[in-house]
């Protein structure tokens, strides 16, 4: 009864609001959208010409020679599309992106204060992950707590549950695993989520999880920048960027990962569009998103080391270390680096048999200025810093679908189980 009369006031509430709030625009759909994948060799000019006389979106950055190009293509414009590139190998990745967005989007009701492993049979809205992450912390109340890194643009706490082991809180080196920096990367959300669920709730029943957890300390931030998160949700669920709006122009959003403020004017990892996915923003770190998190890792590192900090974005699988900004500067420690990749992407091979590529940023997939992990490196000077791009290589992209939730957390815990045995 307590419930009801909680739930009919719930509704009294939401009615008088949406009286009084302005209409939102409709989300954006993408019934019948088509999704190609085109292998581009010497046609790179041609593809960029069809790019842009139909105004396409691409998924993966500009297309380059010797790469494929994922690309979104209209329905009104598919036939055409698909007729201007008869002569090149392409792959349907998405026959109508629109259901595999609303099959992705039946989220399964979250009850407050049910956190267990069912949550990762779907994807979820962001009010529950908040939700989950106070439930999961109050499972196990003196062992953790959420943390705040500061608040993004419009105001959304960038959250974390930190928690640790028997030394007790702040003592030991910290682990920093960082996810949805792409507001559209929703696999990423839920596998930092994974890992930090799987870290604290196998802590009292496994001898490993508990050697881990009483050497480091660890803070899971599942979604590094709420707006964008909540806009996919909302608006339109390929977002990236944040939502910020910059003078002089009408397009909204910095790219989180081309605004940290190291290496930031190097020229050519980046754009100075405001329109474009990568925009670098108009000044190193004037996203609120990377001020909040440069001045929560100083500190962070500052009071108790920082040994591993890994940032998780999707798709591509690809295990990666320092750095973004050049292909020929290599980290000091690149050689150990290379070998923990490795020995990372043979763990996640054995788990459910999928390939992962390894190696530099720049090399292994292109020249990202401003990225998290060369700030982290250089800057912050964490022990170990990785980024992945998870699942898949290309038959779903950005949409996975939720039955790939579990296997994603599984290889991913294998590659980060791999990683806390072997650093030094
Ligand atoms: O463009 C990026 O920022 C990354 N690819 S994504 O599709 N996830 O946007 C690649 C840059 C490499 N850096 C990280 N993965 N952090
Ligand atoms: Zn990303």
């Amino acid at each position: 009864m307590k419930l009801l009369v909680a739930f009919s006031s719930a509704l009294a509430l939401a009615t008088a609001a949406s009286i009084a709030t302005p209409p939102r625009p409709a989300k954006k759909s993408y019934d019948g959208y088509k999704v190609f994948r085109v292998a581009v060799g010497p046609e790179i000019n041609r593809i960029n010409a069809l790019v842009d006389k139909y105004d396409l979106k691409t998924w993966k950055g500009a297309p380059r020679a010797g790469a494929y190009a994922d690309i979104v293509v209209p329905p009104a414009q598919a036939a055409a599309f698909r007729a201007d590139v008869a002569d090149l190998e392409v792959i349907t990745m998405h026959q109508d992106l629109g259901a595999a967005i609303a099959d992705e989007s039946s989220f399964s009701v979250y009850a407050a204060g049910s956190a267990n492993a069912t949550w990762f049979n779907s994807y979820h809205a962001y009010s529950d992950h908040l939700q989950f992450l106070r439930d999961l912390q109050s499972s196990f109340p003196s062992q953790s707590e959420i943390v705040t890194a500061g608040n993004s643009l419009n105001g959304n706490p960038i959250t974390a549950i930190h928690f640790w082991g028997s030394a007790g809180k702040g003592v030991k080196p910290a682990i920093v695993l960082h996810g949805t920096v792409h507001a559209r990367e929703w696999i990423s959300t839920m596998v930092v989520e994974y890992l930090g669920y799987n870290l604290l709730t196998n802590y009292a029943t496994s001898a490993e999880i508990k050697s881990f957890v009483d050497k480091y300390d660890f803070y899971i931030f599942p979604v590094v920048n709420p707006d964008g998160f909540l806009y996919t949700q909302s608006s339109d669920r390929l977002w990236r960027k944040n939502r910020q709006s910059t003078s002089g122009s009408t397009c909204i959003g910095h790219d989180i990962n081309r605004n940290w403020p190291y290496q930031w004017s190097v020229t050519g990892g980046a754009s100075t569009d405001p329109c474009a996915e990568d925009f670098k923003g108009r000044a190193q770190s004037d996203a609120p998103e990377t001020t909040a998190l440069v001045a929560w890792l100083k500190t962070t590192k500052a009071n108790q080391g920082l040994k591993l900090f890994i940032d998780y974005h999707s798709y591509s699988q690809l295990f990666m270390t320092p750095y973004g900004y050049s292909c020929t500067t290599v980290s000091a420690k690149n050689t150990e680096l290379q070998a923990l990749a490795k020995g990372a992407v043979a763990a996640i091979k054995a788990t459910h048999g999928l390939t992962y590529q390894y190696g530099p940023i720049c090399s292994t997939i292109y020249k990202a200025t401003g990225s998290s992990v060369d700030f982290v490196n250089d800057v912050v000077g964490s022990d170990y810093t990785f980024t992945t791009e998870l699942r898949d290589t290309g038959n779903n992209g950005f949409v996975l679908p939720a039955s790939q939730i579990v296997p994603t957390g599984e290889e991913t815990y294998a590659a980060l189980r791999y990683l806390l045995l072997n650093m030094k």
